[in-house]
């Protein structure tokens, strides 16, 4: 069971977040009521939300996934690819570190964004990307073994991030789309494959059981409660605009 969640209050500095999706500026307003409906939403599904204050000198502070890994008593500190958000780590650390007994923190020249890595079971995915490099994912694996746990690295081509194209769903089925379709990797898992039409569904997070969706992608929703889960749809338009998502909005643990 999951019961806790970190988020970050979007600040009105949003607008100069990094973007390929040419979809527009993101309204703030907009943003900001998405993101409190997602807080909600993550409170009905059982779990203790703790919203950090904005960070106006990072505009992608919201997407908090990225500065950090929980793995049980264990947190630890990203290195973004992205210069411009490698700042944001020494905030999430402050909050990490009054919370865990240990905090381990990827070096340079490792670079590794938590919308890279994929948790199923025992076993992460890291996604290598233009965001996490090589030497942040071996880092990341030492790490993890040294916690009986394992990682496995994914190479992308086409994908920002692992989690833009990939979700564990529960009972060794994941969501996942385009490249993320062919990877031997994945070879004891049942892959449900999302319409390429709808591929920014494939960023969807399970949560204590229901499946909180972006709004809007009706075959991805079918898909998903066909395979036995509760759909709950949360309108994220505005974090779309800046290729983020639900996973990226927030630390479960
Ligand atoms: C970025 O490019 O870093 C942000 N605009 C979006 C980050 C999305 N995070 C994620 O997929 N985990």
């Amino acid at each position: 069971m999951l019961k806790n969640a970190i988020v970050r209050t979007p600040g009105k500095s949003l607008v100069k977040g990094l973007s390929s999706a040419g979809l527009g500026l993101p309204d703030y307003q907009r943003a900001l009521k998405q993101h409190a409906e997602y807080i909600t939403t993550l409170e009905d599904c059982g779990l203790e939300v703790l919203v950090l204050p904005p960070l106006e000198e990072f505009p992608d502070s919201t997407f908090v996934e990225d500065v950090a890994l929980i793995a049980g008593d264990l947190a630890i500190i990203t290195r973004p690819g992205a210069p411009t958000r490698r700042g944001e780590t020494k905030f999430i650390e402050r909050i990490l570190a009054d919370r865990f007994d240990q905090v381990q923190k990827i070096q340079e020249p490792g670079t590794v964004e938590g919308g890279d890595i994929l948790k199923v079971e025992s076993q992460y995915f890291i996604g290598l990307s233009s965001r996490t490099n090589h030497a942040g994912a071996k880092q990341l694996i030492g790490i993890l073994e040294g916690q009986g746990l394992s990682g496995a690295v994914i190479e992308l081509r086409e994908m920002l991030h692992l989690k833009s194209g990939l979700a564990y769903l529960g009972n060794s089925q994941l969501l996942a789309c385009g490249e993320l379709l062919t990877k031997n990797k994945f070879q004891n898992f049942e892959l449900l494959a999302v319409d390429p039409g709808e591929s920014y569904a494939s960023n969807c997070i399970q949560v204590n059981g229901s499946v909180i969706l972006p709004k809007g992608f009706p075959k991805t929703r079918q898909l998903i409660q066909n395979a036995g889960y509760p759909v709950i749809e949360l309108e994220v338009t505005e974090f779309q605009k800046l290729d983020g998502g639900l996973s990226c909005l927030s630390l479960r643990y």
